[in-house]
C-alpha cells in the first residue's frame, strides 16, 4: 500500500527531521574482510553451452556467477543517465536512516556493536516519491569513502532504495528489456523480476528465499555473501515474528569486522562474490544471501519455484 507522497521541495527538510536527533556521523569500522570466504566459481556462458550448464547448475545446487549471459538483455545498454528518461515515473521506495533495515521495524533495541543508538535507526517502506529523486540520491558523492571497502557508503545517514518491487508494477517501461534468461527452466518458470536500484553503501541482510534466483547486476558493484542451507543453524534466523523467520539476527558486516579483529573465527563460512555489470549469479533455492552495494547499482533478481 503507498502511503507517503512528499514534495521535491519539501523532501531535504523531511529526511532531516525524520530522524529524532541529528547523527554523531560515526563511520562504521572500515575492517578489510579475513574471513575464510569461498570465492564463488565464474562460468563462461555461450548459447551452445546453455543446456549443460543449466543441468550442471541445478545438479549441484551451489552458487555460480554466468558471464556472457547478459548479453541479450537490451537493459544492459542502459546508463545512469538513460534511467533519467523515467524521472518523472513515481515508485515505492524504502528509506533508511543510520543504517537500519526491515528488521528494526521488529527491533527494541540494537546490537552491541552498533554505532548508532537505536532512536536513530529509522525505516520506512512504499514512501513514494519520482524516480529523479533517487537517481539525484544515488549520483550524490560520499566525502572519504573508499568503495573497495566492505564498509563502502555505510556511513551516509540516509538510504533510500527501490528495493524487491516487481518491475512490471513499477517500472513497465523496463519490461521488455529484461529477456531472455540463460537457463530454460527459470525462463518457463519464472515467477517474478524484481529491481533493486539504489545508492552505495545498500545492505539487504542476510536472508533466504523460497525461490531460485538468478540475480543479473545492470550497472555498479554488489559484494555478496551466500551460505549453505545446512549452516542454517549457525546464521540465528529470528524465532519471531514469522515474517523474520527467512532472516538472520546476524550483521554479516560485523562479522567481518570481529574476523578482522580476532584474526579469523567464527563458524559460518560463507561463499563470496563482488558481482559486476554483465554478471548473472545463480543462488538456488534457500541459500541464505546478504548483498552490500560497494558502488551505485542497479540489479533484477529472476525467481522461480
Ligand atoms: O540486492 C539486494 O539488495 C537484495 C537482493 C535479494 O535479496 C534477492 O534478489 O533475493
Amino acid at each position: 500500500m503507498l502511503r507517503k507522497v512528499i514534495p521535491r521541495q519539501q523532501l531535504a527538510t523531511w529526511l532531516e527531521n525524520s530522524c529524532r536527533q541529528q547523527s554523531t556521523a560515526v563511520p562504521f569500522a572500515a575492517a578489510a574482510s579475513t574471513v575464510a570466504h569461498r570465492e564463488v566459481p565464474k562460468i563462461a556462458w555461450t548459447q551452445d553451452k546453455a543446456h549443460e550448464i543449466q543441468e550442471q547448475l541445478l545438479e549441484a545446487e551451489e552458487p555460480a556467477v554466468l558471464t556472457g549471459a547478459l548479453t541479450r538483455w537490451p537493459l544492459l545498454k542502459w546508463t545512469w543517465k538513460d534511467l533519467r528518461k523515467l524521472g518523472d515515473v513515481v515508485v515505492p521506495m524504502e528509506i533508511s536512516w543510520h543504517g537500519s533495515d526491515y528488521r528494526d521495524l521488529f527491533r527494541t533495541h540494537t546490537s552491541m556493536t552498533d554505532p548508532e543508538p537505536p532512536q536513530l535507526k529509522k525505516y520506512e517502506t512504499d514512501v513514494e516519491l519520482p524516480l529523479f529523486y533517487l537517481l539525484d540520491h544515488i549520483t550524490q558523492k560520499e566525502e572519504g569513502k573508499n568503495s573497495a571497502s566492505p564498509a563502502a557508503g555505510r556511513g551516509k545517514a540516509v538510504k533510500m532504495y527501490l528495493a524487491q518491487k516487481d518491475i512490471k508494477d513499477v517500472l513497465p517501461q523496463l519490461q521488455q528489456e529484461l529477456a531472455p534468461l540463460p537457463l530454460q527452466e527459470a525462463q518457463t518458470r519464472l515467477y517474478r523480476q524484481s529491481v533493486w536500484l539504489g545508492p552505495q553503501g545498500t545492505v539487504t541482510p542476510l536472508h533466504r528465499d523460497p525461490y531460485s534466483n538468478l540475480f543479473a547486476q545492470i550497472l555498479g558493484a554488489k559484494r555478496i555473501q551466500l551460505v549453505h542451507p545446512s549452516q542454517t543453524g549457525m546464521v540465528q534466523p529470528f524465532a519471531s515474528p514469522l515474517v523474520l523467520r527467512n532472516t538472520s539476527e546476524i550483521d554479516m558486516e560485523e562479522v567481518d569486522a570481529r574476523c578482522a579483529e580476532d584474526g579469523g573465527g567464527g563458524d559460518v563460512r560463507p561463499w563470496e562474490v563482488t558481482l559486476r555489470p554483465g554478471e548473472m549469479l545463480y543462488i538456488p533455492k534457500s541459500w541464505w544471501h546478504h548483498i552490500h552495494a560497494v558502488e551505485p547499482s542497479f540489479s533484477v533478481s529472476c525467481w522461480w519455484p
